[in-house]
Parts: structure tokens; C-alpha cells; sequence
């Protein structure tokens, strides 16, 4: 108990200890439940290996719900913490009674009592609202690799899913005001908008984006889980540092921390067999709870732009996507690369043109202009295929093929790489921006 109490005066230190906890009960966990999986018909096979053998998929819910035990876990740790520092002569003696009480104030308890008690409340609604909307998240998830359901349908799932999130954000926060950037100031007139209820919209859409632009940057082993650990890591990294230079919003990036410490751990015990060559694939299961995540982290720690700003990679794969998923061209249900079974490299795949209208044809050639794509064309000049939008083909197709490893390799460091960038807009070009 002693040893607990003086933990516990460490939130942050419990959180990477359950976190390693987490991590390596998910890195054993694994090997368990994958032939449970494929026993269960919950299996794909790894199209880019010669013999294409069978992986266990949806793992994601191994990661998930390693992920919740710690963070139900957790969730007393920062409550205790502050009880036992601060307040421990009000700490009620009598708690059965306080909680089974109606009044306010409840007789044994003092009012210091009450107000030290009340203070906690809209840090376990935070709380519990983002595991709420994450285990929604986890469930919808795993609801569409086993049904795998219409893309006109799932869209919606992370927008259901965000509500808690909405309504903890509207009770505890409620602030819908944005700060101007400076060079639109003298346009707007203003230093703050008042956004109001587009402030919610602009929430959702935060969480339907993060879940889905992560699961369409997918297709080779690692990617899903190996992006996913950059933006979080990148994340937490600028949490340490808000906390150590900037205490002002102390509450909020602690706050951040305890999801993505144990998100950070269990990530990498399920990379361990993800990574290439795979053993276990995660499912839209995974994709759609690390998407989730940090759209939670951005939410109530208010930091939404700023994991926009580390999720560079992913809007540019979104945006890039686009003429796809919007069906100005057309778009096979897998757009992930193709091995070559004499090279044993992976290549960039295609689609057909030949039905595309012109728009589509439009917008293909406007990529061609400026080298995103690569097309090629009949005897008459007229266009026939062209390499599938997304980030992965395009790096095969300035780089040439490649193994797959080298791939997510060169995914992996392009995230990084954007990673650096989005710290030096956050912290040297903010100033041109804003004024803090
Ligand atoms: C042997 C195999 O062929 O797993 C196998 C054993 C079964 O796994 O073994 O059939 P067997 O095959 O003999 C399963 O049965 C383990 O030993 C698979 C279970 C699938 C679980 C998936 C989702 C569970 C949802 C639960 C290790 C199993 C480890 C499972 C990891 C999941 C952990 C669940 C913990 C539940 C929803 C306990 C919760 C306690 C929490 C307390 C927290 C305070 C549970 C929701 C809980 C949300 C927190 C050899 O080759
Ligand atoms: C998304 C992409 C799709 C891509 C697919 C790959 C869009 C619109 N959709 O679809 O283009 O092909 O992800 O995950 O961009 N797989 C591997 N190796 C891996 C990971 C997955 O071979 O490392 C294969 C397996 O067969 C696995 C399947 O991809 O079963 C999973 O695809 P799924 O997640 O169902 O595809 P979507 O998310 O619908
Ligand atoms: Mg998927």
C-alpha cells in the first residue's frame, strides 16, 4: 500500500509502468488469440508474399482491449494522486455515506470536501467520454471486418462515435472560439472567430478523417501500426515539451499523455508481430481505434490542429486519394502495391482509364503535370491506366521497386520526416501566425 501511495503521487510514472505492463501482456497475447482468430475465420491472406499464407487479422481488438484494462486501470491513479497531496485532512473518512447521500452537502463530509470531490468531476468525464468513444470506435471497428460493411455506411460509424466525445467536450470545455492567424487578421478584423456550432462539425469531421485516412494508408506489413506509433510518439513528445516550457495547460497535456503512453506500449508490443514479415494483421479494427485515438487526444486536450499537423502524411494520402474515392476514376477494391514474383519486389498497381469521363481524365492529367502520377498511354495518345493514388505507389514509382521491407521503411520515414517538419512550424514558424 505504501509503495501504491508513493506512486501514486506519479501519475505519469504509473501510466509507463501499466503502459509496459500493457505493451508486453499485448506483444504475448498475440500469438494466443491468432490461431483462435483463424480458427474462427477471421484471416486474410498477405498478398504480397509468393504463397500468400493466411494471417490472423483484426488483432486490433487484442490492442484494444489490452489498451482498456490499462487505462480502467489507470483511471483512480491521477484522482488519488491529488487527494493524498493536496487535500488528505478533507479526504472523506465517510465516502459510503457521501456517495449514498442526495444532498449536496452531506453531513460528515465538509464543504472543502465536496468542492475537492467536485473539482474531479470533469476530468473523469474527459476520461470515461474518450474510452467511451475509443471502445465504440473498437467495437464499430471489428463490427466491419467481420461484416465488412458498405464504405456509404461505415463512414458514419466514427461520426456516431464522437458523439460522447462531443457532448463531454460541450459540458467541460464549450469553448467554440478559434484565434485568427495574424496575416488574416486585418481581413477578418477580428483575433478570434467565434465558430459555435461549426466548431462540432469541424470535431466529427476530425474523427471520420483520422480513423479513415489511416486505414487507406494501408497494404504492406507495419504500415497501419508503424504510422500510427510516429503520430503518437510525435504527439507525446510534444506534450513533455508544452509541459516543461509552457505549464499553462498542464491539466490538458497530461491528459494527452495518459492516452497515448499506454496507446504508445501496446502499439509496439503488436508491431513486434506486424511488422514484416507479418504474423498477425491489426483489420480495420486498428486502424479505426489508432485513428480514434488521437482524434480523442485532439479533442480534449485541444490540440486538434496539432494532430492534423503530425498527421501531414495521411492528408496528403487523403487528398491524393481523392479522384478515387469520390469515383471521378475508378477504384479496385485493393490499391495496395503487387509483387513480382520473378524480382521478389513489390511494383505500383494501375487502373483502367477506359471508362473514366473526363473530368476524371482531367484531374489524372493534372497529376501527370506535376510527376504524381505515372500514365501510360495507346498508339493514338489516348490515356489507358495510370498508378493507383496513394502515397505507397507513388513512392515505388519515383523510386522504382522495391522489397516491401525497404517500403514501409521508406513510409516510416517519411513520417518522421514530416513529423520534424510539423515541430518546426509548431515551433519556429508559429510566431509568423500566431502571436504565443
Ligand atoms: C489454444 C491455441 O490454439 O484465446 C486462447 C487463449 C484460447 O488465449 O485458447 O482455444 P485455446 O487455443 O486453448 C482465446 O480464447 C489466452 O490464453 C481468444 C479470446 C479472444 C479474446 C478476444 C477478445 C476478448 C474480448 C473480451 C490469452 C487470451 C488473452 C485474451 C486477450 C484479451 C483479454 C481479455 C481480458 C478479459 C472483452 C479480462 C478482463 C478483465 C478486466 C479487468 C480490468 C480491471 C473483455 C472486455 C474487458 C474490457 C476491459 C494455441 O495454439
Ligand atoms: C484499404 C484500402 C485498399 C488497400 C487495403 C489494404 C482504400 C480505399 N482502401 O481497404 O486500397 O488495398 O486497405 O489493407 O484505399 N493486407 C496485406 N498485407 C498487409 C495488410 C493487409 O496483404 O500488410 C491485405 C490482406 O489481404 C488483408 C487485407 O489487405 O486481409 C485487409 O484489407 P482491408 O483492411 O479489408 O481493406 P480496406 O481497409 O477496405
Ligand atoms: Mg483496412
Amino acid at each position: 500500500l505504501a509503495l501504491g501511495a508513493s506512486f501514486a503521487h506519479e501519475p505519469l510514472v504509473v501510466s509507463v509502468l501499466l503502459g509496459a505492463l500493457a505493451g508486453v501482456f499485448t506483444d504475448r497475447c498475440i500469438p494466443l488469440v491468432a490461431p483462435v482468430f483463424v480458427r474462427a475465420g477471421r484471416f486474410g491472406k498477405d498478398l504480397l508474399k509468393k504463397d500468400r499464407p493466411v494471417i490472423a487479422e483484426s488483432l486490433g481488438v487484442v490492442v484494444g482491449v489490452v489498451y482498456f484494462i490499462s487505462m480502467f486501470l489507470f483511471i483512480p491513479i491521477p484522482f488519488v494522486e491529488s487527494l493524498l497531496r493536496g487535500d488528505r485532512d478533507s479526504f472523506p473518512h465517510d465516502e459510503a455515506g457521501f456517495r449514498g447521500s442526495a444532498s449536496v452537502c452531506p453531513s460528515g463530509a465538509t464543504a472543502d470536501t465536496v468542492r475537492a470531490l467536485v473539482q474531479f468531476v470533469p476530468y473523469l468525464a474527459q476520461f470515461l467520454g474518450g474510452l467511451l468513444a475509443l471502445f465504440a470506435m473498437l467495437f464499430l471497428g471489428f463490427a466491419d471486418d467481420v461484416f465488412d460493411i458498405r464504405w456509404r455506411v461505415k463512414i458514419w460509424f466514427p461520426f456516431i462515435a464522437s458523439i460522447p466525445l462531443l457532448m463531454v467536450y460541450f459540458v467541460t470545455y464549450g469553448k467554440t472560439d478559434v484565434v485568427v492567424p495574424i496575416p488574416l487578421r486585418p481581413l477578418l478584423g477580428r483575433t478570434t472567430l467565434h465558430l459555435g456550432v461549426l466548431y462540432y462539425v469541424y470535431i466529427a469531421a476530425l474523427c471520420v478523417f483520422s480513423t479513415n485516412a489511416i486505414n487507406i494508408m494501408a497494404g504492406a506489413n507495419g504500415v497501419e501500426g508503424g504510422q500510427s506509433l510516429v503520430i503518437a510518439a510525435s504527439l507525446a513528445a510534444n506534450d513533455l515539451m508544452q509541459l516543461r516550457y509552457n505549464p499553462s495547460r498542464r491539466a490538458a497535456h497530461l491528459l494527452s499523455l495518459y492516452f497515448l503512453i499506454p496507446f504508445i506500449c501496446v502499439t509496439l508490443g503488436y508491431l513486434r508481430h506486424n511488422w514484416y514479415p507479418a504474423r498477425a494483421f491489426g483489420g480495420d479494427t486498428l486502424a479505426y481505434f489508432s485513428g480514434m485515438t488521437f482524434a480523442v487526444v485532439g479533442v480534449l486536450s485541444n490540440l486538434s490542429k496539432t494532430v492534423l499537423l503530425f498527421m501531414i502524411p495521411q492528408i496528403f494520402n487523403f487528398l491524393y486519394s481523392c479522384p478515387q474515392l469520390f469515383h471521378f476514376v475508378e477504384c479496385p477494391r485493393h490499391r495496395m502495391p503487387k509483387l513480382n514474383l520473378e524480382t521478389g519486389k513489390v511494383e505500383a498497381t494501375r487502373f483502367s482509364l477506359e471508362k473514366s469521363k473526363a473530368l476524371g481524365r482531367l484531374m489524372v492529367r493534372f497529376l501527370e503535370v506535376f510527376g504524381l502520377v505515372h500514365v501510360t498511354r495507346d498508339k493514338t495518345g489516348k490515356m489507358v491506366d495510370c498508378t493507383n493514388l496513394t502515397i505507397m505507389n507513388l513512392i515505388l514509382f519515383w523510386r522504382g521497386p522495391m522489397s516491401e521491407r525497404d517500403l514501409v521503411l521508406h513510409i516510416m520515414l517519411v513520417q518522421v520526416m514530416c513529423s520534424v517538419i510539423a515541430f518546426v512550424i509548431r515551433y519556429g514558424l508559429v510566431h509568423i501566425v500566431y502571436n504565443q
